[in-house]
Protein backbone atom coordinates (compact mmCIF):
# COMPACT_ATOMS: atom_id res chain seq x y z
CA UNK A 1 0.00 0.00 0.00
CA UNK A 2 1.00 3.75 -0.93
CA UNK A 3 1.77 6.35 2.12
CA UNK A 4 -0.92 8.63 1.30
CA UNK A 5 0.38 11.92 3.27
CA UNK A 6 -1.90 14.53 1.33
CA UNK A 7 -4.27 15.73 3.16
CA UNK A 8 -7.35 17.29 1.83
CA UNK A 9 -9.68 20.32 2.63
CA UNK A 10 -8.23 21.09 5.19
CA UNK A 11 -8.34 24.97 6.04
CA UNK A 12 -5.08 27.43 5.83
CA UNK A 13 -3.04 26.85 9.79
CA UNK A 14 -5.20 29.45 12.12
CA UNK A 15 -7.54 30.14 10.03
CA UNK A 16 -10.62 29.25 10.13
CA UNK A 17 -12.36 28.87 6.80
CA UNK A 18 -15.78 31.35 5.90
CA UNK A 19 -19.08 28.83 5.96
CA UNK A 20 -18.90 26.55 2.64
CA UNK A 21 -15.47 26.92 1.92
CA UNK A 22 -12.94 24.64 1.38
CA UNK A 23 -9.37 25.97 1.68
CA UNK A 24 -6.64 24.81 -0.48
CA UNK A 25 -2.99 25.57 0.52
CA UNK A 26 -0.74 25.85 -2.16
CA UNK A 27 1.62 23.11 -0.02
CA UNK A 28 -1.37 21.17 0.01
CA UNK A 29 -2.71 21.59 -4.16
CA UNK A 30 1.48 21.08 -4.49
CA UNK A 31 1.56 17.75 -2.79
CA UNK A 32 -1.77 16.16 -5.10
CA UNK A 33 0.99 16.87 -8.13
CA UNK A 34 3.81 15.17 -6.98
CA UNK A 35 1.63 12.08 -6.41
CA UNK A 36 2.40 9.41 -8.40
CA UNK A 37 0.70 9.39 -11.87
CA UNK A 38 -1.53 6.73 -10.86
CA UNK A 39 -2.68 7.72 -7.53
CA UNK A 40 -3.06 10.92 -8.97
CA UNK A 41 -5.82 9.40 -11.69
CA UNK A 42 -7.24 7.27 -9.04
CA UNK A 43 -8.46 10.13 -6.83
CA UNK A 44 -9.27 12.10 -9.57
CA UNK A 45 -11.79 9.63 -11.47
CA UNK A 46 -13.36 9.02 -7.40
CA UNK A 47 -13.98 11.90 -6.86
CA UNK A 48 -15.04 12.84 -10.77
CA UNK A 49 -17.82 9.38 -10.26
CA UNK A 50 -18.43 10.36 -6.70
CA UNK A 51 -19.66 14.16 -8.60
CA UNK A 52 -20.61 13.04 -11.97
CA UNK A 53 -21.81 10.40 -14.66
CA UNK A 54 -18.25 10.52 -16.00
CA UNK A 55 -19.19 9.52 -19.38
CA UNK A 56 -20.52 13.00 -20.26
CA UNK A 57 -18.76 15.47 -21.46
CA UNK A 58 -20.04 18.97 -22.39
CA UNK A 59 -19.51 20.71 -26.06
CA UNK A 60 -18.70 24.33 -25.84
CA UNK A 61 -18.41 26.16 -29.07
CA UNK A 62 -16.64 29.13 -29.26
CA UNK A 63 -17.18 32.55 -31.38
CA UNK A 64 -14.97 36.13 -31.89
CA UNK A 65 -17.43 38.64 -31.70
CA UNK A 66 -14.53 41.07 -31.93
CA UNK A 67 -10.97 39.82 -33.17
CA UNK A 68 -8.34 41.58 -32.54
CA UNK A 69 -6.62 45.18 -31.67
CA UNK A 70 -6.64 44.54 -28.20
CA UNK A 71 -5.02 46.96 -25.99
CA UNK A 72 -3.41 44.62 -23.39
CA UNK A 73 -0.18 42.80 -24.00
CA UNK A 74 -1.39 39.45 -22.76
CA UNK A 75 2.67 37.25 -23.44
CA UNK A 76 0.42 34.66 -24.86
CA UNK A 77 -2.60 36.55 -26.86
CA UNK A 78 -2.77 36.50 -30.68
CA UNK A 79 -5.20 39.42 -30.43
CA UNK A 80 -2.91 41.64 -28.71
CA UNK A 81 -2.58 44.98 -31.26
CA UNK A 82 1.22 45.14 -30.38
CA UNK A 83 2.12 41.65 -31.30
CA UNK A 84 2.44 41.24 -35.17
CA UNK A 85 0.55 37.80 -35.32
CA UNK A 86 -1.16 38.31 -38.59
CA UNK A 87 -4.78 38.65 -36.95
CA UNK A 88 -6.47 41.22 -38.16
CA UNK A 89 -8.46 43.35 -35.92
CA UNK A 90 -12.50 43.28 -36.95
CA UNK A 91 -15.72 45.15 -35.75
CA UNK A 92 -18.20 43.83 -33.46
CA UNK A 93 -20.39 41.25 -35.38
CA UNK A 94 -24.00 41.63 -36.17
CA UNK A 95 -26.83 40.31 -34.24
CA UNK A 96 -27.69 37.92 -37.71
CA UNK A 97 -24.16 36.57 -37.94
CA UNK A 98 -24.40 35.58 -34.19
CA UNK A 99 -27.80 33.75 -34.99
CA UNK A 100 -26.50 31.68 -37.75
CA UNK A 101 -23.03 30.70 -35.95
CA UNK A 102 -24.73 29.78 -32.90
CA UNK A 103 -27.78 27.63 -34.87
CA UNK A 104 -24.53 25.99 -36.53
CA UNK A 105 -23.20 25.11 -33.39
CA UNK A 106 -26.65 23.75 -31.93
CA UNK A 107 -26.93 21.65 -34.77
CA UNK A 108 -23.99 20.49 -34.58
CA UNK A 109 -23.76 19.40 -31.03
CA UNK A 110 -23.56 22.30 -29.28
CA UNK A 111 -24.78 22.66 -25.49
CA UNK A 112 -23.19 26.09 -24.98
CA UNK A 113 -22.19 29.04 -26.67
CA UNK A 114 -19.45 31.58 -26.21
CA UNK A 115 -18.99 34.72 -27.02
CA UNK A 116 -15.49 36.10 -26.81
CA UNK A 117 -14.38 39.83 -27.52
CA UNK A 118 -11.23 41.28 -27.83
CA UNK A 119 -11.56 43.83 -25.03
CA UNK A 120 -9.52 45.49 -22.32
CA UNK A 121 -12.93 46.02 -20.86
CA UNK A 122 -16.39 46.89 -23.06
CA UNK A 123 -18.22 50.09 -22.71
CA UNK A 124 -21.56 50.28 -22.10
CA UNK A 125 -22.57 50.82 -25.67
CA UNK A 126 -20.48 46.94 -26.06
CA UNK A 127 -22.33 45.66 -23.44
CA UNK A 128 -25.86 46.72 -24.78
CA UNK A 129 -25.02 44.98 -28.15
CA UNK A 130 -23.16 42.00 -26.40
CA UNK A 131 -26.81 42.23 -24.19
CA UNK A 132 -28.84 41.95 -27.51
CA UNK A 133 -26.26 39.20 -29.18
CA UNK A 134 -26.83 36.61 -25.96
CA UNK A 135 -30.32 36.87 -25.68
CA UNK A 136 -30.30 36.27 -29.45
CA UNK A 137 -28.56 32.82 -28.60
CA UNK A 138 -30.42 32.33 -25.62
CA UNK A 139 -33.73 32.24 -27.59
CA UNK A 140 -32.10 29.05 -29.54
CA UNK A 141 -31.76 26.90 -26.01
CA UNK A 142 -28.42 27.23 -25.85
CA UNK A 143 -26.53 27.63 -22.12
CA UNK A 144 -24.89 31.08 -23.40
CA UNK A 145 -21.40 32.57 -22.06
CA UNK A 146 -19.35 35.62 -22.67
CA UNK A 147 -15.59 36.87 -22.40
CA UNK A 148 -15.05 40.80 -22.98
CA UNK A 149 -12.89 41.33 -20.28
CA UNK A 150 -13.11 43.50 -17.30
CA UNK A 151 -16.53 44.36 -16.50
CA UNK A 152 -17.78 47.32 -14.34
CA UNK A 153 -20.60 47.79 -12.48
CA UNK A 154 -23.84 47.13 -13.94
CA UNK A 155 -22.93 45.47 -17.20
CA UNK A 156 -22.45 42.01 -15.81
CA UNK A 157 -26.24 42.91 -14.51
CA UNK A 158 -27.19 44.03 -17.40
CA UNK A 159 -25.98 40.79 -19.07
CA UNK A 160 -27.51 38.84 -16.49
CA UNK A 161 -30.98 40.39 -17.35
CA UNK A 162 -30.72 39.42 -21.12
CA UNK A 163 -29.99 35.69 -20.36
CA UNK A 164 -26.29 35.23 -19.85
CA UNK A 165 -25.46 31.92 -17.65
CA UNK A 166 -21.81 32.12 -17.58
CA UNK A 167 -19.02 34.45 -17.61
CA UNK A 168 -15.79 33.97 -18.74
CA UNK A 169 -13.24 35.90 -16.75
CA UNK A 170 -9.56 33.85 -15.97
CA UNK A 171 -7.22 34.26 -13.63
CA UNK A 172 -4.77 32.96 -16.05
CA UNK A 173 -1.52 31.95 -13.69
CA UNK A 174 -0.20 31.68 -10.09
CA UNK A 175 -0.21 35.91 -8.53
CA UNK A 176 3.50 35.23 -8.67
CA UNK A 177 3.87 34.59 -12.04
CA UNK A 178 0.88 36.98 -13.25
CA UNK A 179 3.63 39.96 -13.76
CA UNK A 180 5.75 38.08 -16.12
CA UNK A 181 2.94 37.38 -18.29
CA UNK A 182 0.58 40.61 -18.27
CA UNK A 183 1.51 44.22 -17.26
CA UNK A 184 -1.64 46.25 -18.05
CA UNK A 185 -3.67 45.03 -15.68
CA UNK A 186 -3.32 43.05 -12.25
CA UNK A 187 -4.17 39.98 -10.39
CA UNK A 188 -6.86 41.87 -8.35
CA UNK A 189 -8.20 43.51 -11.26
CA UNK A 190 -9.53 39.76 -12.49
CA UNK A 191 -10.85 39.13 -9.05
CA UNK A 192 -12.89 42.27 -8.53
CA UNK A 193 -14.95 41.58 -12.37
CA UNK A 194 -15.30 37.68 -11.11
CA UNK A 195 -16.47 39.51 -7.86
CA UNK A 196 -19.12 41.80 -9.38
CA UNK A 197 -19.78 38.68 -12.13
CA UNK A 198 -21.12 36.70 -9.04
CA UNK A 199 -22.79 39.39 -7.21
CA UNK A 200 -25.10 39.93 -10.45
CA UNK A 201 -25.87 36.21 -10.01
CA UNK A 202 -24.03 35.48 -13.31
CA UNK A 203 -22.01 32.12 -13.20
CA UNK A 204 -18.33 32.24 -13.27
CA UNK A 205 -16.47 30.65 -15.65
CA UNK A 206 -12.83 31.04 -14.81
CA UNK A 207 -9.50 28.51 -15.50
CA UNK A 208 -6.37 29.83 -16.89
CA UNK A 209 -3.51 28.97 -19.02
CA UNK A 210 -0.11 26.34 -18.38
CA UNK A 211 2.64 26.00 -20.77
CA UNK A 212 4.20 29.44 -20.17
CA UNK A 213 6.89 28.78 -18.89
CA UNK A 214 5.53 28.56 -14.68
CA UNK A 215 6.98 26.00 -12.52
CA UNK A 216 5.12 23.42 -10.74
CA UNK A 217 4.35 25.17 -7.45
CA UNK A 218 3.00 28.38 -9.21
CA UNK A 219 0.46 25.62 -11.36
CA UNK A 220 -0.25 24.62 -7.60
CA UNK A 221 -0.48 28.18 -6.63
CA UNK A 222 -3.10 28.84 -9.88
CA UNK A 223 -5.10 25.82 -8.96
CA UNK A 224 -5.15 26.75 -5.17
CA UNK A 225 -6.62 30.54 -6.56
CA UNK A 226 -9.52 28.93 -8.08
CA UNK A 227 -10.49 25.95 -5.84
CA UNK A 228 -10.12 29.06 -2.91
CA UNK A 229 -12.65 31.17 -4.67
CA UNK A 230 -15.91 31.34 -2.82
CA UNK A 231 -17.60 29.72 -3.63
CA UNK A 232 -15.05 27.83 -6.54
CA UNK A 233 -15.81 28.47 -10.40
CA UNK A 234 -18.89 26.78 -11.86
CA UNK A 235 -16.69 26.21 -14.77
CA UNK A 236 -13.14 25.87 -14.98
CA UNK A 237 -11.43 26.33 -18.56
CA UNK A 238 -7.68 24.65 -18.51
CA UNK A 239 -5.80 25.85 -21.38
CA UNK A 240 -2.70 24.46 -22.77
CA UNK A 241 -0.48 27.65 -24.13
CA UNK A 242 -1.39 27.77 -27.66
CA UNK A 243 2.51 29.10 -29.18
CA UNK A 244 1.15 31.64 -31.73
CA UNK A 245 3.89 32.76 -33.91
CA UNK A 246 4.69 37.11 -33.03
CA UNK A 247 3.79 36.52 -29.49
CA UNK A 248 6.34 36.72 -26.98
CA UNK A 249 5.69 33.22 -26.04
CA UNK A 250 5.98 31.77 -29.33
CA UNK A 251 9.19 30.01 -28.69
CA UNK A 252 7.99 28.71 -25.29
CA UNK A 253 8.96 24.77 -24.42
CA UNK A 254 6.10 22.57 -24.79
CA UNK A 255 4.99 21.55 -21.57
CA UNK A 256 5.13 17.87 -20.73
CA UNK A 257 1.63 16.29 -21.32
CA UNK A 258 1.68 14.07 -18.77
CA UNK A 259 2.23 17.70 -16.66
CA UNK A 260 -1.11 18.86 -18.29
CA UNK A 261 -2.97 15.62 -17.31
CA UNK A 262 -1.78 16.38 -13.82
CA UNK A 263 -3.52 19.91 -14.06
CA UNK A 264 -6.29 18.47 -15.00
CA UNK A 265 -6.51 16.04 -12.12
CA UNK A 266 -5.40 18.52 -9.25
CA UNK A 267 -8.51 21.15 -10.59
CA UNK A 268 -10.75 17.96 -10.66
CA UNK A 269 -9.98 16.86 -6.73
CA UNK A 270 -9.81 20.74 -5.44
CA UNK A 271 -13.46 21.57 -7.59
CA UNK A 272 -15.13 18.17 -7.75
CA UNK A 273 -18.20 19.60 -8.81
CA UNK A 274 -17.30 22.05 -11.37
CA UNK A 275 -17.51 21.51 -15.07
CA UNK A 276 -13.45 21.19 -15.53
CA UNK A 277 -12.98 22.06 -19.38
CA UNK A 278 -10.29 20.50 -21.64
CA UNK A 279 -9.70 23.58 -23.52
CA UNK A 280 -7.06 25.41 -26.01
CA UNK A 281 -4.74 23.01 -26.83
CA UNK A 282 -6.27 19.87 -28.12
CA UNK A 283 -5.44 20.20 -31.82
CA UNK A 284 -1.75 19.93 -30.70
CA UNK A 285 -2.60 17.26 -28.13
CA UNK A 286 -3.25 13.89 -29.77
CA UNK A 287 -5.63 11.53 -29.03
CA UNK A 288 -4.03 9.72 -25.53
CA UNK A 289 -3.23 12.82 -24.09
CA UNK A 290 -6.97 13.73 -24.14
CA UNK A 291 -8.28 10.40 -23.10
CA UNK A 292 -6.19 10.51 -19.77
CA UNK A 293 -7.70 14.05 -19.68
CA UNK A 294 -10.76 12.78 -19.65
CA UNK A 295 -10.00 9.94 -17.08
CA UNK A 296 -8.20 12.48 -14.68
CA UNK A 297 -11.53 14.33 -14.95
CA UNK A 298 -12.14 16.59 -17.52
CA UNK A 299 -15.78 16.63 -18.74
CA UNK A 300 -16.25 19.68 -20.44
CA UNK A 301 -13.98 20.51 -24.37
CA UNK A 302 -14.22 23.54 -26.60
CA UNK A 303 -16.40 21.72 -29.54
CA UNK A 304 -15.90 23.58 -33.15
CA UNK A 305 -13.42 23.60 -35.68
CA UNK A 306 -11.88 27.19 -34.34
CA UNK A 307 -10.97 28.34 -30.81
CA UNK A 308 -11.05 32.31 -31.04
CA UNK A 309 -8.28 32.78 -33.81
CA UNK A 310 -6.43 29.43 -34.20
CA UNK A 311 -7.59 26.13 -34.53
CA UNK A 312 -9.13 22.94 -32.90
CA UNK A 313 -10.05 19.56 -33.75
CA UNK A 314 -12.74 18.98 -36.50
CA UNK A 315 -15.84 18.41 -35.28
CA UNK A 316 -16.16 14.85 -36.14
CA UNK A 317 -12.81 13.92 -35.26
CA UNK A 318 -14.48 14.84 -31.94
CA UNK A 319 -17.55 12.89 -32.17
CA UNK A 320 -15.41 10.11 -33.65
CA UNK A 321 -12.91 10.43 -30.84
CA UNK A 322 -15.83 10.37 -28.02
CA UNK A 323 -17.42 7.28 -29.84
CA UNK A 324 -14.21 5.51 -29.69
CA UNK A 325 -14.24 6.07 -25.93
CA UNK A 326 -17.78 5.40 -25.13
CA UNK A 327 -18.21 8.70 -24.20
CA UNK A 328 -21.47 10.84 -24.90
CA UNK A 329 -22.00 14.62 -25.35
CA UNK A 330 -24.22 16.33 -22.77
CA UNK A 331 -24.62 18.72 -19.77
CA UNK A 332 -22.66 17.14 -17.18
CA UNK A 333 -24.95 18.10 -13.85
CA UNK A 334 -23.48 17.75 -10.31
CA UNK A 335 -25.42 14.50 -8.87
CA UNK A 336 -27.39 14.91 -5.74
CA UNK A 337 -24.84 15.01 -2.54
CA UNK A 338 -25.60 11.25 -0.41
N1 LIG B 1 -10.19 39.85 -23.83
C1 LIG B 1 -10.87 39.11 -22.85
C2 LIG B 1 -9.99 38.75 -21.68
O1 LIG B 1 -8.78 38.70 -21.81
O2 LIG B 1 -10.55 38.49 -20.61
C3 LIG B 1 -11.54 37.87 -23.38
C4 LIG B 1 -10.86 37.02 -24.43
S1 LIG B 1 -9.32 36.25 -23.98
C5 LIG B 1 -8.73 35.71 -25.56
C6 LIG B 1 -9.83 34.80 -23.12
C7 LIG B 1 -8.79 33.84 -22.63
O3 LIG B 1 -8.25 33.09 -23.70
C8 LIG B 1 -7.56 34.38 -21.94
O4 LIG B 1 -7.78 34.77 -20.62
C9 LIG B 1 -6.63 33.18 -22.01
O5 LIG B 1 -6.81 32.37 -20.86
C10 LIG B 1 -7.10 32.43 -23.24
N2 LIG B 1 -6.05 32.46 -24.29
C11 LIG B 1 -5.76 33.48 -25.10
N3 LIG B 1 -4.73 33.18 -25.93
C12 LIG B 1 -4.37 31.91 -25.62
C13 LIG B 1 -3.36 31.03 -26.11
N4 LIG B 1 -2.50 31.43 -27.07
N5 LIG B 1 -3.26 29.81 -25.58
C14 LIG B 1 -4.12 29.41 -24.60
N6 LIG B 1 -5.09 30.19 -24.10
C15 LIG B 1 -5.21 31.44 -24.59
C1 LIG C 1 -10.71 30.04 -22.39
O1 LIG C 1 -10.31 29.76 -21.23
N1 LIG C 1 -10.11 29.65 -23.50
C2 LIG C 1 -10.80 30.17 -24.67
C3 LIG C 1 -12.02 30.88 -24.04
N2 LIG C 1 -11.79 30.77 -22.64
C4 LIG C 1 -12.38 32.23 -24.47
C5 LIG C 1 -9.95 30.94 -25.59
C6 LIG C 1 -8.73 30.19 -26.10
C7 LIG C 1 -8.03 31.06 -27.08
C8 LIG C 1 -6.88 30.39 -27.76
C9 LIG C 1 -6.19 31.29 -28.70
C10 LIG C 1 -7.04 31.77 -29.84
O2 LIG C 1 -7.72 30.96 -30.53
O3 LIG C 1 -7.00 32.98 -30.14
FE1 LIG D 1 -6.73 41.27 -25.09
FE2 LIG D 1 -7.95 39.24 -23.86
FE3 LIG D 1 -5.95 38.80 -25.63
FE4 LIG D 1 -5.36 39.88 -23.27
S1 LIG D 1 -6.23 37.83 -23.63
S2 LIG D 1 -4.60 40.59 -25.28
S3 LIG D 1 -7.18 41.13 -22.92
S4 LIG D 1 -7.94 39.66 -26.07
Amino acid sequence: MLEQPVTLHRAPRGEVPPAGAQRWRVDEVHALFDLPFPELLHRAQSVHRENFDPTMIEFATLLSIKTGGCPEDCSYCPQAARYDTGVEASKLMEPAEVLQAAQRAKDAGATRFCMGAAWRSPKDRDVEKVAELVATVKSLGLETCATLGMLDEGHAQTLRTAGLDYYNHNLDSAPDFYGDIITTRDYQDRLDTLERVRGAGVKVCCGGIVGMGESRLQRAGLIAQLANLDPYPESVPINNLVRVAGTPLAEQAPLDPFEFVRTIAVARITMPRARVRLSAGRQQMGDAVQALCFLAGANSIFYGDKLLTTGNPDTQADLDLLARLGLKAGQPEPVAAA
